[in-house]
């Protein structure tokens, strides 16, 4: 029936029904996409035909629960879809001339921060768990292998080809490739090799900076000078080092920014490397056809968004300028701002510097609805975060408890408790009436996950004001850009937005693993996955546990054993860390630190980094001013002051937090170089 209730004419309906099946084929497309995976920009899968893979992925798992969780997530992903094009259509009949120009004003003082001056390279493992696997059994070389049994955390270039990829169910993955081996996981050989690995990275800057167990960025800055290197010739002979002493090859990206050289090096994986040169032309160039998702950062969801109003490219981000911020928060279109420009970060620093956000610890198990049983749970959590939090020295001001339902949807609580928490004994006390609370909002709550994370971290490492009434913290590199050190517990530092959005991917990517655990147990009865040779599901809850905290332990650098002072970026507290090995790991050395009066971050206490930093500091501030005068209407880049879009978009893309906010403002109290009451900010 129409609207006003008369029978549609014959024509109308097939057109109705051409629509509705048309909107059934789209959405079997959308979620036949989704099953692709996490791992669908993989290198070595150039030649795997994606479509036909994904007819296997969609008729292995179909009526399965992952299936209906993956059907369930598309369609709300195609909803929020639907509202982002609803706002998009809406914004088209709007006046937009403010944000095109503001947008354009943000390119011109983006392009300002552009830095060419720095190498940074990228180097990633090939197939790593699979290569120290096939170490030991080299006949695996030659035949598709994978690592993981009910879920593969990687596979070999062989089974590749085939459409296998980490992030893939093992009986889903053993459809695609009948002849797969899947070998278990062994957690301590992969990192003794990485820990190899690491240890000639360090001679090539010492303060390397480890992303994952088998990445880490290196500025080769330095040391291509003192040696007189071409940076291509400097990665050729890091390359070679790695395989001749560890006997796994590893890839390389060589770029201006750590961005770049990321997606440089999975460009000719394995075994290769890429430079991207440090020049505008040939960056936007390749900025111009690179496909978004192949950024860090940009996960699957929000791929799909951006896809959705047309940019499919890092080349498309342009012409939809003017509508990114409204659509997707202001943070959201800083970042894509970066990645059309082709900027990034050029500081690399050994992850131990990194201000820590949050500490948690989660923990997988069969279906538990008993009382007792999750109260035990939850107090054997509390037991393991206290272990986290010692060992890390913090304590939290914000308590959050997350737990999965046997349905798999997930579920945030959270309380400010009226004193910092650390131990087992508060954070439990603290967190069971969140528990209890779930408990009586979801009758019958039935678990398969708990979590408990500490967040507006406060430090216990002792800090203390220095003889000049400087500031003095327990950790930093005489930042000339960026710090990420707290300096008051209550400030947070300027940070880029692709920090965020890629510990956001990285968090996608983590909860899809986790999801596809479920999915491996179900069919592990089957008759066609007996050649997995399952683990028992606690065997495999076990592992699901355990990969979930490996590889985001920090290490210390390693010491560099070719030190030499014409290579060595200034060393930080990491460098003279004995070997974890040893057993007996030294508490870093305190470094002095001033604060600088212009933008207030803390600086090495050197005369000479402090001069340069408060130059580099002026130099930046004229830049601002310059882009500020010259704009024909008010400054434009002012902080937001609320959430924006971002959250809306269920992205946490805009903070509206402190971003680049000196302590001074915080207080009221004016800022140096700050003009009347607009806080301009540079995308750095
Ligand atoms: P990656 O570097 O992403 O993958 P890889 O080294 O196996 O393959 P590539 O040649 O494409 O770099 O991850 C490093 C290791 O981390 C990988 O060998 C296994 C593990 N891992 C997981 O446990 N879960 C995951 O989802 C991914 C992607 C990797
Ligand atoms: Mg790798």
């Amino acid at each position: 029936m129409t609207t006003d209730g008369s029978k549609p004419q014959p024509e109308v309906q097939d057109a109705v029904a051409a629509a509705a099946a048309q909107a059934v084929v789209s959405e079997h497309e959308t979620l036949k996409y989704h099953l692709l995976g996490p791992s669908l920009t993989k290198a070595g899968q150039d030649s795997v035909d994606q479509q036909k893979i994904s007819e296997i992925i969609y008729n292995a798992s179909k009526g399965s629960k992952y299936f209906n969780n993956e059907e369930y997530k598309d369609k709300n992903l195609t909803q929020k879809i639907e509202k982002i094009l609803a706002k998009k259509r809406q914004l088209e009949r709007m006046d937009l001339a403010s944000d095109l120009r503001r947008a354009d004003e943000c390119i011109a003082e983006l392009e300002f921060s552009r830095d060419l001056s720095q190498t940074v390279v990228h180097i990633d493992c090939d197939a790593f768990y699979a290569a120290v696997e096939e170490l030991d059994r080299p006949e695996l070389k030659h035949v598709p292998m994978a690592v993981g049994k009910g879920v593969l955390t990687t596979c070999n270039y062989h089974a590749r080809k085939f459409g296998c990829r980490s992030g893939m169910a093992g009986f889903v993955a053993m459809k695609l490739c009948p002849n797969l081996i899947c070998l278990p996981l062994n957690f301590q050989k992969y990192t003794a090799k990485a820990q190899e690995v690491r240890e000639i990275l360090a001679d090539y800057d010492p303060r390397f900076e480890s992303s994952s167990i088998d990445e880490a960025y290196l500025n080769i800055t330095e040391y291509c000078e003192g040696k007189g290197m071409d940076p291509e010739e400097a990665v050729t002979q890091l390359r070679n080092e790695v395989c001749e002493k560890t006997h796994i090859t590893i890839s390389a990206g060589i770029a201006a920014n750590a961005k770049i050289a990321k997606i440089a090096s999975n460009k000719n994986k394995p075994n290769c490397q890429f430079r991207v040169a440090n020049d505008r032309a040939t960056i936007l160039a390749f900025m111009r056809d690179l496909p978004t998702r192949k950024v860090n950062g940009i996960g699957r969801v929000f791929e799909r968004e951006l896809d959705a109003i047309g940019v499919k490219t890092c080349g498309d981000i342009y012409s939809q300028r003017a509508y990114l911020s409204k659509l997707f928060g202001e943070k959201a279109f800083q970042f894509l701002m970066q990645c059309h420009l082709g900027l990034g970060r050029t500081k690399v620093q050994p992850a131990e510097e990194y201000e820590r956000k949050s500490v948690g610890t989660e923990s997988t198990f069969h279906d538990m609805s008993d009382k007792t049983e999750l109260r035990e749970k939850l107090r054997w959590i509390a037991e393991e975060l206290e272990k986290d939090l010692t060992r890390t020295q913090f304590k939290g001001r914000t308590l959050v408890l997350k737990i999965k339902l046997h349905t798999y949807e997930v579920l945030t609580r959270q309380t400010i408790p009226p004193k910092t928490v650390s131990t087992a004994g508060d954070l439990y006390t603290y967190s069971l009436p969140m528990m209890a609370k779930l408990e009586k909002e979801i009758p019958g709550m039935k678990l398969r996950l708990m979590g408990l994370r500490c967040t507006h971290l406060v430090s216990t490492k002792k800090t203390g004001i220095d003889f000049f009434g400087m500031r003095r913290l327990p950790s930093a590199g005489g930042d000339t850009s960026l710090s990420r050190t707290k300096v008051d517990e209550d400030v947070e530092w300027e940070v880029w937005p692709e920090e965020e959005f890629e510990a956001a991917a990285r968090q996608e990517r983590q909860d899809e693993m986790n999801e596809l655990e479920r999915l491996s147990q179900e069919h592990q009865s089957q008759d066609d996955v007996s050649a997995l040779d399952p683990l028992t599901q606690e065997e495999e809850l076990e592992e699901a546990n355990r990969r979930h905290k490996h590889g985001r332990e920090i290490l210390p650098n390693p010491t560099p054993k070719k030190q030499s002072t014409s290579n060595a970026r200034e060393l930080g507290p990491s460098v003279g860390f004995q070997k974890p090995a040893t057993g007996y790991v030294p508490p870093p050395k305190e470094e002095m630190l001033w604060t600088c009066p212009i933008c207030a971050r803390p600086q090495s206490a050197s005369d000479k980094n402090f001069n340069d930093h408060i130059d580099f500091c002026l130099s930046r501030q004229t830049i601002k001013e310059a882009v500020r005068d010259t704009s024909p209407s008010p400054p434009v880049l002012e902080r937001p002051t609320s959430d924006g879009g971002g959250k809306e978009n269920g992205h946490n893309y805009s903070n509206g937090n402190k971003r680049g906010r000196p302590p001074s403002k915080r207080k009221g109290e004016p800022v140096m170089g700050e003009r009347g009451s607009k806080k301009l900010f540079f995308g750095v």
